[in-house]
């Protein structure tokens, strides 16, 4: 079955292995299969719900598309650009919060995560973040979602919304509602430095994350620098239980490899933290060196990367405008 594809990473710099094992690498499959649509979105409307650096903004949306590219997401099969070129996002985003209700949004988990104790000062924009989301998704009648496991509760509020929306305007199916394409297996990668803690971008340590943009060197310092406990490495699952940074570092192993976790402990059961180390940094590095090389050499061909945003925003305009002006005739502008 043919699906309609929509994804969105954010602007915010430091790409990371999560985000590729969790996101991109599912993109570039995706894209790989003719039979899709895909459009595939650098949003950086979400990216200033916390404060952004102008310049710096401007380079990781750049930086962004050129990571895209380098994966293996090819901009003549699918689409990509950024969010603030299609003005689309942000009506549909202001239409659906007026049709969602408030409590809907308190029960989200990354909002108290992000925002953490000082939640007065949090932006209302970071607090209605899975709106837009919503709105990005919804408008262009995405049938498949792919994300990572953390982004699963904001996917759901999408399908809420939609099935609102068609409730509350008596037009049944207008917006169409997704379906979440989560990886069943390592569809959450931990941080290096706490196996409890998800690898992410504003870790303030850049030793608890492996970038995009890192070399061979820097891979193979921060395998070894990795957290560990001190067993030595199971051969059967259930034993990975209360072991969280074993099971991040055999899970990384298995996902890089496309490998079950069974296969890796059968490989590593009863080794020794070190023997995955060195075999982990080994195939990291030449999985994302090609990567790391390719978006060091995109990133000096501005015109090039630029041309590929402005094509895929006049793309997107096509669909979402479209939609748009639908989705206000039905509410009565
Ligand atoms: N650790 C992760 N494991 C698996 N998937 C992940 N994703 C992010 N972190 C992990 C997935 O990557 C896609 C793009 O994420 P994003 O850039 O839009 O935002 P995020 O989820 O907020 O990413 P970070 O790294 O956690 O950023 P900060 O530190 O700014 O909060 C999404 O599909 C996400 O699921």
């Amino acid at each position: 079955m043919s699906k309609k594809i929509f994804s969105g990473v954010q602007p915010t710099g430091n790409l990371h292995l999560g985000n590729y094992l969790g996101a991109i690498k599912n993109f570039v499959d995706l894209n790989n299969d003719n039979q899709n649509e895909c459009i595939f979105c650098v949003v950086d409307l979400h990216a200033i719900t916390v404060k952004q650096d102008k310049d710096q903004l401007k380079n990781n949306i750049r930086e962004t598309t050129a990571t895209f590219i380098a994966s293996g997401i090819d901009p003549s099969k699918s689409i990509i650009f950024n969010q603030s070129k299609v003005h689309a996002h942000a009506e549909g985003s202001w239409i659906l919060s007026c049709m969602a209700p408030m409590g809907w949004l308190n029960r989200m988990t990354q909002f108290k995560e992000k925002a953490g104790k000082d939640k007065e000062k949090a932006s209302v924009g970071l607090y209605i973040y899975p709106i837009l989301m919503a709105s990005d998704i919804l408008l262009y009648d995405a049938t498949h979602v792919p994300v990572g496991e953390d982004q699963k509760q904001h996917l759901e509020l999408t399908r809420d919304i939609a099935h609102k929306f068609n409730k509350d305007f008596d037009c049944v199916d207008f917006l169409r509602v997704p379906e979440p394409l989560i990886k069943k297996d390592f569809s959450r990668i931990m941080s290096l430095k706490d196996g409890l803690k998800k690898m992410s971008k504003s870790d303030p340590s850049d030793l608890s994350r492996i970038n995009l943009t890192d070399t061979k060197d820097e891979i193979i310092n921060k395998i070894k620098k990795a957290k560990t406990d001190s067993f030595s490495l199971p051969n059967e699952e259930h034993k990975l239980k209360d072991r969280p940074e074993a099971e991040n570092l055999l899970g990384i192993y298995s996902s890089v490899l496309n490998q079950t976790l069974d296969k890796t402990l059968e490989e590593f059961g009863g080794k020794n933290f070190s023997d995955l180390k060195s075999q982990l940094a080994e195939v990291l590095s030449s999985k994302i060196s090609p990567i790391s090389d390719e978006i060091k050499k995109l990133i000096n061909d501005k015109n090039y990367l630029d041309k590929v945003l402005a094509e895929g925003a006049n793309k997107a305009e096509e669909i979402a405008g479209k939609k748009i002006k639908e989705m206000k005739k039905i509410i009565g502008f």
